[in-house]
């Protein structure tokens, strides 16, 4: 089991850092975290999922009471030392490569507005587009540079240990690969994706370094989903940076961010000046609820919070920094999981707790893995498991938006059905298994 972790990365001052206390500044929306370890640069981001007691109409009885909205919490890691030449030896920190192999998918932060140069500098008008390929560039140079270096080596055991049959050959290409690359967090079926992704299917020993880098181009694709965070899209020349890179790259990659934005209109809601509703346009202040507990507004406040509006929240229909996290979560495909204890009241232990927990699931997580990320004894004792409708749906299936509300049938009264226990990662926080 595995908790999901997002790494923001960039050139210095992009943002990351800023990024990063915008999502996780929250106050817990939720109980405590169920993370393993949470380091200095990491924080805890909340996305919203809609809750399923809208839907059978529990609203009234989901606890805690979500309202048809609730927050899934999700690690965010700052990930600093990357700076350009990075993999010729710039100082690629140990710390960054270490961060990186823990991480499930990246978001690129990076500075729109052209106020920054390439290392990060203070300057004016610089043209942010190649900044996006220079991240991936050196994630690249590193990985190939390490395989390359070797190369000779790594295939002369590879037709050592596997010549024996030429059928054998080609089928450890992956086992091979895999070898190499375990150490950035790669499994075997992911090495598997890669080689298929690349369409490579010519044998090891013919390899050029074209072959490698296409390798290795395919594995950034499997290995680290990436999501661009155009950030400062408060500041003047973002609006031309912006259509330029929207025209190069996918759209469906890129998000729209102002972080300053998000972290001001927070502080002035925890301070009670403005009641703001994040990932969305709406900003409340004391005019607009006057009977509200709000507190009144001097006029330097009301016109940076106009500001704001004008140029980040009315322009683009929020601050972003929500959308990114979502977008994050979308690529990997992540899944949230309901199990109940019963499929007529959703509640969990004695009749309580309707819709109490949910947990985030990677895709592919079957039925049984489900089974025993709630608790290692429902699997054990496993009979069986339906989902919305009494439908029954087989141990080997996989968890999908369709079948996500499912009650275990066990063999014996486990004591662990409630699925709230710490431990095993299972509580209304979401997390993650296997990967
Ligand atoms: N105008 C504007 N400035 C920002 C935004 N996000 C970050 N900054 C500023 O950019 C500078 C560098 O930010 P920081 O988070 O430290 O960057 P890092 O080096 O990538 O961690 C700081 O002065 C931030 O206040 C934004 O959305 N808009
Ligand atoms: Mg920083």
């Amino acid at each position: 089991m595995k908790d999901v972790v997002i790494a923001c990365v960039g050139k210095p001052s992009a943002g990351k850092s800023s990024f990063l206390n915008a999502v996780t500044d929250a106050a817990a929306k939720v109980g405590n975290y169920p993370f393993t370890t949470i380091k200095p640069n990491n924080g805890i981001a909340y996305f919203p999922i809609e809750c399923p007691c809208k839907r059978f109409n529990k609203s009234k009885l989901c606890a805690p009471r979500y309202d048809g909205k609730r927050f899934i919490p999700i690690q965010i890691l700052d990930v600093a030392g990357l700076v350009p030449g990075a993999s010729e030896g710039q100082g690629l920190g140990n710390q960054f490569l270490d961060d990186l192999r823990h991480a499930n998918a990246l978001i690129h932060v990076v500075d729109v507005s052209g106020t920054t140069d390439a290392g990060g500098k203070e300057t004016i008008g610089y043209d942010p587009i190649g900044d996006i390929e220079w991240l991936r560039g050196e994630i690249h140079s590193w990985i190939y540079g390490n395989l390359d270096k070797r190369w000779n080596q790594i295939v002369r055991r590879h037709i050592a240990d596997y010549a024996i049959f030429a059928t054998l050959l080609e089928a450890s290409r992956a086992e091979t690969l895999h070898n190499q690359l375990s150490g950035y967090g790669a499994t075997l079926s992911l090495v598997q994706k890669t080689l298929d992704r690349s369409g490579v299917k010519d044998a090891m020993d013919t390899w050029d370094k074209g072959t490698i880098k296409k390798v290795v181009d395919a594995f950034l694709e499997e290995r680290f989903p990436t999501i661009i965070a155009l950030n400062k899209i408060d500041l003047p020349d973002s609006d031309k940076n912006i259509s330029k890179i929207m025209r190069k790259y996918d759209q469906n990659k890129i998000v729209l961010s102002s972080a300053l934005a998000e972290t001001f209109l927070r502080k002035l809601h925890k301070q009670k000046f403005v009641v703001y509703e994040e990932g969305t346009d709406i900003v409340h202040t004391k005019e607009d609820l006057p009977d509200s507990d709000l507190k009144p507004l001097d006029e330097k406040l009301q016109n940076r919070i106009e500001k704001v509006q004008d140029l980040v929240l009315y322009r683009y229909g929020s601050t972003g920094v929500q959308d990114v996290i979502l977008k994050a979560v979308e690529v990997l495909g992540l899944i949230p999981a309901f199990p109940v204890k019963s499929l007529a009241t959703f509640a969990n232990t004695n009749g309580k707790g309707v819709f109490r927990d949910c947990v985030l699931l990677w895709p592919g997580t079957t039925v049984l893995e489900f089974a025993d990320i709630v608790h290692p004894e429902i699997a054990k004792h496993y009979l069986g498991a339906e989902t919305i409708g009494n439908r029954k749906i087989g141990e080997d299936d996989e968890i999908t938006l369709e079948n996500n509300i499912i009650c275990f049938k066990t063999s014996q009264a486990t004591h662990a059905t409630s699925a709230g226990t710490a431990s095993s990662g299972a509580s209304n926080q979401g997390s993650a298994n296997k990967k």
